[in-house]
């Protein structure tokens, strides 16, 4: 439409072709036709910057990172919209200057030579730099190697729908959590990442990219958090009904704080309460068979890290050693408060449809918000 091999035709005439010889033609578009093309173009430019300007900030952005790896995967992504934008723009102002100003006829040469450097060099060139810078990239986003295993250590397990969390420290302690994690900032930090089912993705955007969790395997994850905060994660595999109820509040936290907290959670919680009638209960329904709580008889039927445990049934139900200090419950669906907890507990097969907990609904609210006062209450 835009290149003509034939000099002789009148620039403006529209586009002719004769059953005997195969002519293309310039044409000159309308001014309307140009003003549709830029509404198309505009509405494109839209309808893809929409999304991603809505999703620049905030605890589970990309765009809005609080590490090392997030914050290269954030450049990646703003040198490829950069160069995106800059390509579109001079493919928009190429087509404007043949369709409004050169109206002329090029000859066969210089279009011959036009699709050589603009439609093989050019792509070619720019393709070429973007694959190298990605490539380049690469061994940044998975640093392992020279400083392996000096990191603090973090196996998670995923099951349908909640994270198992084990932290493993430098003197061989463990302690086990659920469905919230911490790490240091600066400190580099490694994940072992396994399934207990189905399989399920690791991801903090904010942090970090992400990573598989599959059944019978172990990958492995290297974050290096620089900001604190509290960010957001989120399984990214779809694992079933409630794959989207299935998140995680990721804190990172200055390093000192930060074993502050593990030193807590390395012993039970210090406002447990065994004589408690909200703990008879607990027992008396059987929540200890599955559920873990530190100091006391239910010890749930979990094996404690990726190490020890590698059963393929994985693990019971999350550790609630700690359960009232957690931000959140059903990995990060509800707040943290005895509302919830007992809405949770009576309620969880309508709250979390598929979940593996069982819902309590015979229990009377007495009950319930005995328990739910009970679990609260271990900070
Ligand atoms: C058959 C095993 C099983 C039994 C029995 C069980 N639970 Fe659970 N529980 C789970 C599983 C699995 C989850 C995770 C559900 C999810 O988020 O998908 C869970 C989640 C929870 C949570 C939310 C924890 C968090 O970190 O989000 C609480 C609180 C809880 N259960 C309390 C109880 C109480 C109280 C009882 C007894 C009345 C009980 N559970 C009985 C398996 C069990
Ligand atoms: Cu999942």
């Amino acid at each position: 439409m835009f290149l003509s091999t034939n000099p002789s035709l009148p620039a403006s005439k529209s586009t002719s072709v004769s059953a005997t010889e195969t002519r293309i033609t310039t044409k000159t578009l309308s001014a309307r036709q140009v003003a549709v093309c830029l509404y198309w173009s505009r509405g494109a430019a839209l309808v893809f910057f929409t999304p991603a300007l809505a999703s620049c900030s905030g605890v589970q952005s990309a765009l809005d990172p609080g590490g090392v790896e997030a914050t290269q995967i954030a450049t990646l992504f703003w040198v490829m919209t950069a160069g995106g934008f800059l390509i579109w723009a001079f493919v928009v102002a190429v087509a404007l200057y043949a369709s409004r100003w050169k109206s002329r006829p090029i000859s066969e040469e210089n279009a011959g030579r036009f699709i050589f450097w603009g439609g093989v060099v050019f792509p070619v060139t720019v393709l070429t730099a973007l694959l190298t810078y990605a490539l380049w990239l690469m061994p940044w986003l998975r640093p392992f190697g020279a400083e392996e295993g000096t990191g603090v250590r973090v196996e998670i397990v995923g099951s349908q729908f909640w994270w198992h969390v084990v932290y493993r420290r430098p003197d061989g302690s463990i302690v086990i959590s659920a469905n919230e994690i911490r790490l240091p900032v600066g400190e580099r930090v490694e994940f072992s990442l396994e399934s207990a089912d189905m399989i399920h993705s690791f991801w903090i955007p904010a942090l970090g990219g992400k990573m598989d969790m599959i059944p019978g395997r172990t990958n492995r994850l290297s974050l290096l958090a620089t900001r604190a905060g509290t960010y957001r994660g989120q399984c990214a595999e779809f694992c079933g009904i409630s794959h989207a109820y299935m998140a995680f509040p990721a804190i990172a936290m200055e390093p000192a704080n930060f074993e502050a907290w593990l030193d807590q959670r390395s012993q039970p919680s210090h406002d447990l309460d065994v004589n408690s009638g909200g703990f008879a209960l607990f027992m008396r329904e059987g929540c200890g068979t599955c559920h873990r709580v530190d100091g006391t008889a239910a010890q749930g039927a979990q094996p404690v890290g990726i190490a020890a445990g590698r059963t393929p049934a994985g693990v019971a139900g999350p550790d609630l050693s700690h359960v009232g200090s957690r931000l959140t419950i059903g990995a990060a669906l509800l707040d943290n408060d005895e509302e919830t907890l007992a809405r949770f507990i009576a309620h969880s097969a309508s709250i979390k449809p598929g979940s593996q907990m069982p819902a309590y609904p015979g229990l009377a609210p007495d009950e319930l918000r005995e328990i739910a006062a009970w679990l609260k209450g271990l900070q």
